[in-house]
């Protein structure tokens, strides 16, 4: 089989290129406009923006190439904006899609849910045939986006023809995946879709780019009723602080309260700061996150919490560990730490979007932002709007804003609440949410930090989120200093904070010790996943047991 991959120079194809691989297949990248004669099959894969996607084509001279291929009868399978091209337009863009099916993309409305629509959800057979086996089963895929092919026969009667899966978010109905003749869709990643997303790419590939031809169509079968809400399933994320210990080598590790360093019985409190132990050193980050990976993690996160300190991007050792975790791991990959403007050794200037950039195409399918989020807030509020300068606006404007995560390092600061007069009187917590005893009679604000913690800010958790969100971010990873590596559960309060002040995803972060803590965070706060460390690594609790433990409670978890 001729199969060639189309990259348009802004998605992340590396982690398809890295399934295919992994399922034995050669491939070629189309190049040239020529390319396309040679191909017998075609993947065009696409994270990303729908208006820089036409524009890479369109300015390499690929469109129309890419347009006469389809028409030719050769088999194509396009992925997330490659099934969104086949459309006459975008809600996202100005530029016209190929107009293939004669419907336009929508955007979700994020009136009753976040967007955008972020994680594991069905796909729902439209009318299966008796006897056969689909190559899309009723399992969980991996979606991210804001823009989706809305399935309403009455209005778009064409698009829904083509329809093979549907699935809900909220109340809306869309098109997840589509075919007719050789073309095949789907708005899923199933690259991204750990096993089942493997085995469907592997159907298409070992039958030459073609799939079983299927029936005719009918009306959805298990496509939840509108009327009823239907959300993705609560995601369970693994995530490694990975730093370089004192022989220079890069560990996993594991702070209290963001101190990663070991600390003697034998040290007097009063010495703790000065008596600097080793790096607390918890186990190789690739190896850890392909462990996470076939234990049911739903994403990975690898931050490189030293990375405030001088990180250029040239010879960047995360790069190499990015790559190689993107071999192995096949559900979503988040990569911090360093996402910002730096200086190579040579004095070459990089931006934020060049080393986002680096990572992408390494592998990595979302970068998350710390330090320069807070800077860019602080300037949002003197300047009353972004300036179109900033990682979270550059990155969001060609990758999309669900490759943007923000990762935010509050800490609590206590006052008393009957003299407190200072500026974040609204935001005050008054230890309600939290079982706490001692926490029922104090009163607090949340304050953000930069630099791993090492240095406050004058803005508040509140502002801060409100504010990457206007900048286009497309989810926030909320951390807690006072929680981090305690084991005492998540700080609600804060949690509840932010996800009531937000429209976009929101990742509970810090302070996971028991299995419950997870299904009380999901229960008490609405997020949409939630993130733990400690707990992962020392053992102490499995990927597996907090699931079972959710699905007790009728949470919804990927199995
Ligand atoms: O500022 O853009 O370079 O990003 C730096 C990144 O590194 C930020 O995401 C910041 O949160 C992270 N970071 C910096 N220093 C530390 C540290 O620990 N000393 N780690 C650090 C943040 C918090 C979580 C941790 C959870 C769960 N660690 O990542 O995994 O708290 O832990 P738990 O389940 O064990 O409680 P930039």
């Amino acid at each position: 089989m001729g199969l060639y991959l189309l990259d348009y120079g802004a998605g992340n194809v590396q982690s398809l290129a890295n399934s295919i691989m992994k399922l034995g297949y050669n491939f070629t990248w189309i190049a040239q406009p020529a390319d396309f004669a040679k191909a017998t099959a075609l993947i065009f894969p696409g994270v990303g923006a729908f208006e820089t996607a036409i524009e890479h084509l369109s300015n390499r001279g690929l469109l129309e190439p890419l347009r006469d291929y389809i028409n030719s009868g050769k088999p194509y399978f396009g992925i997330c904006i490659g099934m969104q091209v086949l459309f006459q337009s975008s809600a996202e863009s100005l530029s016209k899609g190929l107009g293939i099916i004669p419907c336009p993309i929508e955007a979700f409305d994020n009136i009753e849910k976040p967007v955008p629509h972020m994680g594991w959800n069905s796909a729902n057979l439209l009318n299966p045939v008796e006897g056969t086996t689909d190559p899309i089963d009723a399992s969980y895929y991996y979606f991210v986006h804001s823009y989706c092919a809305k399935y309403d026969p009455l209005r778009y009667p064409a698009a829904a023809e083509w329809a093979h899966t549907t699935t809900q978010y909220g109340q809306e109905i869309f098109i997840s995946s589509l075919r007719r003749g050789n073309i095949f869709g789907t708005q899923f990643h199933p690259e991204k879709s750990g096993a089942v997303g493997l085995a469907l790419l592997d159907k298409w590939l070992g039958n030459s780019g073609k799939f079983p031809p299927h029936s005719a169509f009918g009306m959805p079968r298990g496509v939840i009723s509108k009327g009823e809400k239907h959300y993705p399933t609560k995601r369970i994320i693994a995530c490694m602080d990975v730093r370089a210990n004192d022989e220079g080598d890069l560990v996993v590790t594991k702070g209290d309260q963001y101190d990663v360093r070991e600390r003697s019985d034998s040290t007097p409190d009063s010495l703790i700061a000065k008596a600097a132990g080793a790096v607390r050193n918890l186990g190789k980050p690739v190896a850890l996150a392909e462990r996470y990976y076939l234990m049911g993690a739903d994403e990975i996160c690898l931050l490189n919490i030293t990375s405030f300190r001088y990180s250029p991007l040239q010879d960047q050792p995360m790069l190499a560990i990015v790559r190689a975790a993107a071999e192995r791991v096949f559900v979503p990959l988040t990569i911090g730490g360093g996402i910002k403007d730096t200086v190579d050794p040579d004095g070459t200037k990089r931006s934020a979007l060049e080393v986002a950039g680096a990572y992408f195409r390494a592998g990595a399918d979302k970068v998350s932002i710390g330090s320069e989020a807070v800077y860019a807030v602080e300037r949002l509020r003197h300047h009353g709007k972004g300036d179109g300068t900033s990682a979270i606006e550059t990155i969001a404007r060609v990758y999309g804003r669900q490759a943007v995560v923000v990762s935010v390092d509050p800490r609590r600061v206590y006052v008393d609440p009957k003299t407190y007069e200072g500026p974040y009187k609204d935001e005050l917590v008054v230890g309600l949410l939290d079982s706490a005893e001692t926490e029922r009679e104090k009163a607090w604000w949340y304050q953000c930090t930069v630099s791993g913690g090492r240095e406050s800010r004058e803005i508040s958790v509140v502002e801060l989120a409100r504010g990457v969100e206007i900048l286009g971010a497309g989810e926030i990873l909320l951390n807690s200093i006072d929680r981090d590596g305690t084991g005492i559960g998540f700080d609600l309060a804060l949690i509840a904070l932010v996800k009531k002040n937000v429209g976009i995803p929101v990742i509970a972060s810090s302070g996971a010790g028991r299995a419950e803590h997870f299904t009380e965070v999901f229960e008490k706060t609405g997020v949409e996943a939630a993130l733990a460390a400690g707990i992962f690594h020392r053992g102490e609790v499995e990927i597996e047991g907090v699931k079972v433990a959710l699905r007790a409670k009728d949470i919804p978890v990927r199995v």
